[in-house]
Order: C-alpha cells, then structure tokens, then sequence
C-alpha cells in the first residue's frame, strides 16, 4: 500500500509529457475505463451515459473507449470515440481522456503491464482460476483489449456492490473499497452502468456532440438533397428486430421502451405496432405529418428495407431520400436529428439516441403507432 501512495504523490506532482509535446496530468483521483462489450451503438450510447455519471459519482476520470462496432463477417472493429463525437464538450462536464491518449501517454506510469487488474461484478462462467473476470474471452471482449494489447494480471470481483449513482451509500462503498491510492485504475469488462439508461443520466446527452467529420457529411447531404422542410423517419424492420418485438408481450419495459411509456411505465405497456409497425401504420403515420408539416422531403433511415416505393405510391409531392451506399449509422442519426420533425420508434435504442438529441433542441419526436404527445419529450 505504501508503495502505491508514494507513486500516487510523485505521479500527482508531475506532468507526462508525450512525443507531440502535448501534456496530460495525471489525476491524483484516478480512472475508469472498460469495454463498451454489449450491443450495438444504441446500446453503448445508453450505457455511456450512465458510465460518464458513474465516473462523475467516483470523481475518477472516464477512459473514453472506442466504440464497438460489428461486421458478420470478422471479429469486432474498435472505432475510436473521437471520429464520431468531439471530446471538449463532455470535458464541460467531467474530466475525460480518449483511451489511445490513456494507453500511449499514461497507461505506463500509472497502468503498467504487470499491475493491470480488471474488475467484474462476479465470476465469468467457466473461468480460470486466478482469472475470474475472464475478461478478454469471446468476441468483442479479446478484440477490445488486444487492440491496446491490454493483458490482466489479476481479476476483482466487486459483487454485492452496484452501480447505482443516486445512493450516496453505494458510491461511498465504491471509494472506501477501492481507493485510488490501491487501485489508480479501475477497467470494467462492461460498461459501468445500467441498460437501459436511467432517466436522471439522460440530461448528458447534451455534452454529446457530432465530431466535424459526422456533421460535415449531414449537412452536405441535407444541403445537396433534401428540401425543407423535412420529416426524418427511422425504420427498424429488420428480422432481428421482428424477433425481439415478438416478446414485447410478455417484456413490456424492453430496451427504449420508456421513451414512450414512461420510466414507471405510467402510460401503459406498448403494442406489438409500436414496436414492429405494419407498413399500413408507416405509410398513414408518414402521411399525417407530410401533410401536418408541409414536409417537401422525408429522409428514410432503416436497418433493412426502406419502403420508398409503399410511400411514394400513396403519399404524393413528396421526395423521398436515402443515404447512399455505404451508409453510415452515425450520419443517419445526425440527420434525424437535423430533421424538422422525426417519427422513430418507441422501443429502439437507436431511435432513442435520436430523441435525446432532439430533446436537447426542444425538438418534436413521433413514434411509430403511438399518439400520446404528452409523453414525446424529456426535459434535458
Ligand atoms: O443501435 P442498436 O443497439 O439499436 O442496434 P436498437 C441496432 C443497429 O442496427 C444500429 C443498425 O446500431 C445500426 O448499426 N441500424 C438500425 C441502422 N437502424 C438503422 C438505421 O436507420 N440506419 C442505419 N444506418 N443503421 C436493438 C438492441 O437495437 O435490437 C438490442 O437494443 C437487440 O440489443 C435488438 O439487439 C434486436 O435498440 O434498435
């Protein structure tokens, strides 16, 4: 133990000077970083937001990770945060280093090879002794960490403890257990926080913004193709989908649902339609707010089909545009947010992402086969 408080001293006074000159200060607090290891890019974004409030809650600087993206076909790819988002704005809020400038420029002093602990909420089915985190088992667990080339030397299991930042209690356990003096770092095999996103983490959307190089491509395509105004729809009709909406029966708060019924479920349990609309309720959906907005162009942006041709032949003096091939998700999700109305859908994390943006905005969102208007915005 004294070892680490002396490091912890002589690290706190110093500044790491890296080969570009630029310097990083190591925080006396400590680090949290971890593997943004579950679903795809709505998923990670709610479970960002409650692992941004979970760093706040540690006063620990957040390790921001790369985004986890997956193509069938190969082992996962690791996107660096900074292509999507910028980093300054979330700095607004709490203290945040990108993991390639963590991993190149301090990882070495205050995370060297040999002292790289990983910490996990309880054993990891059929994990080896001495490694019961198993953090780097499977896909995208291994590829995340050996990108880095991050190896662990010892597993923490911090079961009965949780991630709960509106407990005093709980947070005060996470400091009094894990002391930055003992643990400068603490890595996380997932993301340190709950999913689906609480409602008192939603307000940090706001610090999320588009880097120059999303936005960039946004606004030329709206510059190039589309007339205002426009209604931007969101489609997740894909089999995946299909089969998840199946359950929505029996698992009525299933991902995003809250956005439409409410973070206790006040407004009642969503309907098969609001999850897996028919294009009957598409085309008459699309249609109201054609004609409610005087929209000139609908942007379509969907995980499968886009139901152009079942539009255009029943909604009229309308344009209908895509992005075209390769789409990028992110470009998409900033044009629905740049849209002037956006009809999404309820149970959809990456519908929600959307919303909160908009909501940032005081923007209008509507969703697939729901009309209760009262429960469409949150205050952020
Ligand atoms: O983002 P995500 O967790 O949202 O996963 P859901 C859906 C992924 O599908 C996105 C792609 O990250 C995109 O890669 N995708 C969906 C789209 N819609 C679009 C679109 O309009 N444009 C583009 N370019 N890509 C749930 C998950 O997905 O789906 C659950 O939350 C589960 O974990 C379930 O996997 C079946 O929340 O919509």
């Amino acid at each position: 133990m004294m070892i680490w408080i002396i490091k912890i001293l002589y690290l706190s006074t110093y500044i790491l000077a890296d080969t570009n000159n630029d310097d990083i200060e190591v925080d006396p607090n400590g680090y949290i970083l971890y593997c943004p290891c579950m679903g795809r890019f709505g998923n990670q974004a709610d479970q960002f937001l409650g692992s941004v409030a979970f760093a706040e809650a540690l006063n620990r600087t957040l390790v921001l990770p790369h985004w986890v993206e997956y193509d069938s076909s190969k082992p996962s790819d690791q996107i660096p945060f900074d292509k999507y988002f910028k980093v300054e704005p979330l700095q607004k809020y709490h203290r945040v280093v990108l993991m390639s400038d963590f991993m190149d420029k301090l990882a070495p002093t205050v995370w060297p090879p040999g002292e790289r602990t990983v910490f996990c909420y309880s054993e990891r089915h059929g994990a080896p002794k001495g490694n019961e985190c198993n953090a780097k088992e499977g896909n995208p667990f291994g590829p995340f960490w050996n990108h880095f080339d991050v190896d662990f030397d010892k597993s923490e299991l911090f079961s009965p403890l949780y991630y709960d930042t509106s407990s005093a209690h709980q947070i005060q356990r996470w400091k009094d257990k894990y002391p930055p003096s003992l643990f400068p770092v603490m890595a996380f095999v997932g993301a340190p926080a709950p999913f689906p996103v609480k409602k008192q983490h939603l307000f940090i959307q706001k610090y999320l913004k588009w880097s120059e190089y999303i936005d960039n491509k946004a606004e030329d395509l709206i510059r190039d193709k589309i007339e205002k105004p426009f209604i931007g729809i969101h489609l997740r009709i894909g089999l995946d989908f299909k089969k998840a909406c199946e359950h929505i029966k029996d698992t009525p708060t299933m991902f995003a649902s809250a956005q439409c019924m409410g973070y206790r479920s006040e407004k009642g349990k969503p309907t098969y339609d609001m999850c897996y609309p028919s294009v009957n309720t598409i085309v008459n959906d699309v249609k109201e707010l054609v004609v409610k907005y005087k929209a000139k162009t609908v942007f379509v942006a969907t995980d499968s089909r886009d139901l152009i041709e079942d539009m255009s032949k029943v909604i009229k003096d309308v344009k209908f545009v895509r992005q075209p091939s390769p789409v990028s998700s992110h470009v998409d999700l900033a044009i629905l947010q740049k849209s002037d109305h956006f009809i999404g859908n309820c149970i959809s994390t990456f519908t929600a992402f959307v919303k909160r943006l908009r909501d940032v905005e005081k923007k209008e969102t509507s969703f697939w086969a729901f009309k209760d208007s009262s429960a469409k915005k949150d205050e952020l």
